[in-house]
């Protein structure tokens, strides 16, 4: 193990997070505000979402500029004050690059939109006729540029132009830019989509929308070992690449430290159990056999593949969990804390997103024009023009759209919760006057302290980093349990997952002869555990077992 691997990652959207000059959107001198929040809290890396120059038609996803900070965000002195600020207070920062496409504004699209001959014509992927692949925002994956009457690969939005990473300048331009970027002091990287940056040369036609022939495409694991020569090496830096729709083995390989790539990844496949045939935008109930199933598979895959697990439940994409798998009304505080129990005794590098250590929940938008976000706004549309109705269409937006969590951070009970004194550019939900940090940080029960304990937990209990997962009760329709074991000594890591009391007997890996040390759990009472367990709605704990 190495120390990394017992830290706890932050996740910042800094639009949403605090505004210290008082605008709709936060800045970089917000989060120096909300340093020592963090430091007590107890969390190792802040991963802040880009906060370089962009037009923002994806809230920063589309950069215009890798070496400026955004006005609407602050100075490039803001950004050293923080990272010098947070070195103060033992966290580093984890930037988010977005290297798989620039915004269509970057100089070098501009340039290579100018003619077929441009210098940089060859940084982005051209072709003469589109074939059918399609946009993970909805629609064709190309876009007709009349200057020089060719078409251009888009992924995303269709302001945001795929790279052609098999450009062997493209990569030396993004290294040289990490590089920059590593000496100024950032402890870490996230790598949006970085799995999706090698696209085979012929761009076949697809029965389906394409993402069988870019998704761990033919060259990426040679152009991040590249990367890892020329930005990681010789360097205290961490990283973790966001694998979209990525498969096991791949990311065994991605992150085995042998295979001199990447620190550990982010996938999504627990994330799609409530995707009725891997179908997003549908309103429907989550799968919690094929959740904690996911879950275990990439756990025991991972362990014995000498991979690393980036595990989360929410990010900036994802609706807020307790309204997701838990339970967002009488209930929200207990789930709030049994999903957090059930991630952070996971092996792997958990990540706490911004308000998720709140039990912060969606926001319950009802109108189409309360939502901000491209994606969302853009599938409205086509659900609509495809004749979907209204009610089924904002049903399946209000459950599934990426403004569920881009919602601003609750601080406190006051005006706009204490995010900004100007007009904040996505709505305040309703119920941030009894959801916030001010509440919660004298409440010792609340979700935040539980939350602090799980971080604190990850340094104290060493089987968390290195026990081996073993899944029990795999059938069972609402308990997800499981063991990290030692050697004569092992976790005991049980979740109810729904509001119903269960009885439950264990298999035979509990019994009297054991010392019983309780960890941590959501009910102020847990009696001493034997096989047979009556768990209360959403119950969780963990006990530390000794053989005798
Ligand atoms: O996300 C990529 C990604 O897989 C999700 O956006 C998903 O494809 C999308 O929600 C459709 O279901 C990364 C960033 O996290 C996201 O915010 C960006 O919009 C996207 O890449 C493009 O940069």
């Amino acid at each position: 193990m190495q120390d990394w691997q017992r830290s706890v990652i932050y996740q910042i959207y800094p639009k949403s997070f605090h505004s210290h000059a008082g605008n709709a959107t936060g800045d970089l001198l917000g989060i120096v505000a909300k340093l020592d929040y963090l430091q007590w809290l107890g969390v190792d890396y802040l991963w802040i979402t880009p906060f370089l120059r962009s037009p923002q038609r994806d809230n920063g996803y589309d950069i215009s500029d890798y070496y400026a900070v955004d006005p609407s965000y602050g100075s490039m002195a803001d950004c050293e004050l923080l990272i010098a600020e947070a070195g103060k207070r033992g966290i580093k920062l984890m930037l988010d690059i977005v290297v798989n496409h620039t915004s269509i504004e970057h100089v070098w699209f501009q340039q290579a939109r100018s003619s077929l001959d441009n210098p940089y014509r060859d940084f982005y992927i051209w072709r003469d006729q589109p074939n059918n692949w399609e946009s993970k925002f909805g629609g064709s994956a190309w876009e007709y540029e009349a200057q020089t009457g060719q078409y251009y690969l888009h992924l995303f939005d269709h302001t945001q132009a795929d790279l052609n990473w098999d450009n062997p300048k493209v990569r030396d331009e993004v290294f040289k830019m990490m590089r920059f970027w590593r000496d100024k002091g950032v402890g870490g990287f996230r790598l949006d989509v970085i799995n999706l940056i090698s696209k085979p040369a012929d761009f076949p036609e697809d029965d389906s929308d394409g993402r069988r022939f870019y998704t761990d495409g033919p060259n990426v694991h040679e152009y991040l070992q590249q990367m890892h020569r020329e930005v990681f090496e010789g360097h205290d830096l961490i990283n973790v690449g966001e694998m979209s729709s990525t498969r096991l083995e791949h990311c065994i390989r991605y992150s085995n430290p042998q295979s001199k790539e990447l620190s550990m990844t982010f996938n999504f496949h627990h994330l799609k159990v409530d995707y009725p045939n891997l179908q997003k935008w549908v309103r429907a109930d989550f799968d919690f056999l094929q959740l904690k199933q996911i879950l275990s598979d990439w756990q025991t895959g991972m362990q014995a593949g000498g991979g690393w697990n980036a595990l989360f439940w929410c990010n900036h994409d994802q609706p807020r969990v307790v309204s997701r798998f838990g339970h967002d009304g009488e209930y929200r505080e207990l789930s709030a804390k049994m999903l957090g129990t059930a991630l952070h005794f996971l092996q792997g590098t958990p990540f706490v997103y911004q308000g998720e250590e709140l039990g912060m929940t969606n926001p319950g938008f009802e109108s189409i024009e309360q939502y901000r976000d491209v994606e969302t706004l853009n599938i409205f549309r086509l659900k609509r023009e495809a004749g979907v109705n209204d009610v089924d269409n904002m049903a399946a937006i209000m459950q599934k759209s990426r403004d569920n969590g881009r919602t601003p951070m609750h601080w406190h009970a006051g005006h706009n919760a204490g995010f900004s004194r100007g007009e904040p550019w996505i709505g305040v939900p309703a119920n941030a006057a009894q959801i916030n940090v001010a509440h919660q940080l004298h409440d010792p029960d609340s979700v935040l302290h539980h939350y602090r304990r799980l971080i604190a937990l990850r340094r104290s209990e060493a089987l968390i980093c290195d026990g081996v997962y073993r899944q029990l009760l795999p059938e069972h329709p609402q308990i997800w349990a499981y063991l990290r074991e030692g050697e004569g000594e092992r976790l005991l890591v049980v979740n109810n997952f729904y509001g119903g009391p269960c009885d439950v007997e264990l298999p035979p890996v509990i019994d009297e002869t054991q010392a019983q040390r309780l960890l941590i759990s959501n009910y102020p009472d847990c009696p001493l555990r034997t096989r047979h367990l009556r768990l209360r709605p959403y119950e969780s704990f963990v006990v530390h077992l000794t053989d005798p």
